[in-house]
């Protein structure tokens, strides 16, 4: 008999029975990844959907609050998780890329006790041209005693996180989870509607000969940067002793998804044009969850100096340098950035 395939629904019934989740989060995670289907769906339509391109009314583009151009599907993407986590309960507010604050739930609605971040829809400038796009969410619990948060109640550390997670919209739509217990994939089966477990606990290798960065920055990066970098693209003729593949898809989710299925180091460096800034990636629904799937998965997560989940935030929207994957290569290339302010 083939094995019974667990859907996310029993996975967390099971996690909730082990005393692992509330069914507050139980129910949470259910909506975030009811959501992701439907957005699943929008970006699968691509053309056909009428959602490619540019929001804003006749040329008027429209730009979020991290001044870039807002694709129709990043907001329909916003839309599509505030209606569902809405009128739930499990929630007291919410923080979204997309919003430039935060916002309790609406008091028509009960709230609960947890305050969910999102990037609705991280990598949208590949939509136009058919590459994978994602969902990333990170899950805090809301401070006691506060019925109506603000933005201040959301900046928490990374270690503060119950649960985090992505849904990549590729040629699977996976959704990918940590409630603090490892990390577990779930992959969409389209004919039942249903997030179904295909991998129990990934595991990145502590050793990698793969590397992720957007090489037109380059002469932008701090020295340290450039010699980490320098000494990969010298390989085995260098101090490393071995070669080294690049790959960089421009999409996080899908980067840092290669790199938990099959190991690699992921860079969002400082450079001299987003350093003013504090880096390109955001701390709060980019950086933190992705941080805590990986550690989940034994790999590493820093900013070049800092455990990224230390790192306590200071804004909803906050940037940060980001260095995360196989655990061995992080320690490296933040060896090169320590050695290089040791000097300083
Ligand atoms: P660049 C997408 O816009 C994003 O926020 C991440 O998903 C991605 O890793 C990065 O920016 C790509 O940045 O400068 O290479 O286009």
């Amino acid at each position: 008999m083939t094995q019974a395939q667990i859907s996310l629904t029993r996975f967390l019934i099971e996690e909730q029975r082990a005393g692992r989740i509330t069914p507050e989060l139980r129910l949470l995670v259910e909506v975030v990844a009811r959501a992701c289907k439907r957005i699943s769906i929008a970006v699968g339509k691509g053309a056909l959907g009428g959602v490619l391109g540019d929001a804003g009314e006749a040329g008027q583009a429209s730009i979020n609050v991290q001044g870039e151009a807002q694709k129709k599907l990043d907001v329909l993407s916003n839309e599509i998780l505030l209606e569902a986590n809405a009128w739930g309960g499990h929630l007291a507010g919410l923080a979204s890329e997309e919003m430039d604050h935060s916002q309790p739930i609406p008091d028509v609605y009960p709230r609960g006790n947890y305050l969910l971040l999102f990037d609705p829809l991280d990598g949208s400038s590949n939509i136009d041209v058919n590459v994978s796009v994602g969902t990333i969410f990170s899950v805090l619990r809301c401070p006691e005693g506060v019925t109506t948060p603000g933005d201040e109640h959301f900046l928490q550390p990374g270690t503060a996180q119950v649960a985090a997670g992505y849904c990549v919209y590729g040629p699977q739509t996976t959704l990918v989870l940590t409630v603090g217990h490892g990390t577990h994939a779930f992959t969409l089966d389209r004919e039942v509607g249903s997030f179904v477990l295909t991998v129990r606990g990934m595991r990145i290798p502590e050793e990698t000969k793969e590397f992720a960065v957007n090489m037109s920055n380059q002469r932008f990066w701090e020295p340290p940067m450039q010699a980490y970098v320098g000494d990969l693209l010298r390989g085995k003729d260098g101090p490393r002793g071995k070669d080294f593949n690049m790959r960089w898809v421009a999409s996080m989710v899908a980067d840092v998804h290669r790199i938990l299925t099959r190991g690699g180091i992921f860079s969002y460096p400082l450079d001299s044009k987003c350093a003013p800034k504090g880096g390109k990636l955001r701390l709060m629904y980019e950086a933190n969850p992705m941080a805590f799937l990986v550690e989940q998965a034994g790999g590493a997560a820093s900013t070049g100096r800092t455990r990224m989940l230390e790192v306590q935030p200071t804004g909803l929207h906050m940037r940060v340098p980001v260095f995360l994957g196989s655990k061995a290569e992080v320690e490296a290339a933040v060896a090169y950035h320590l050695r290089h302010d040791a000097a300083a």
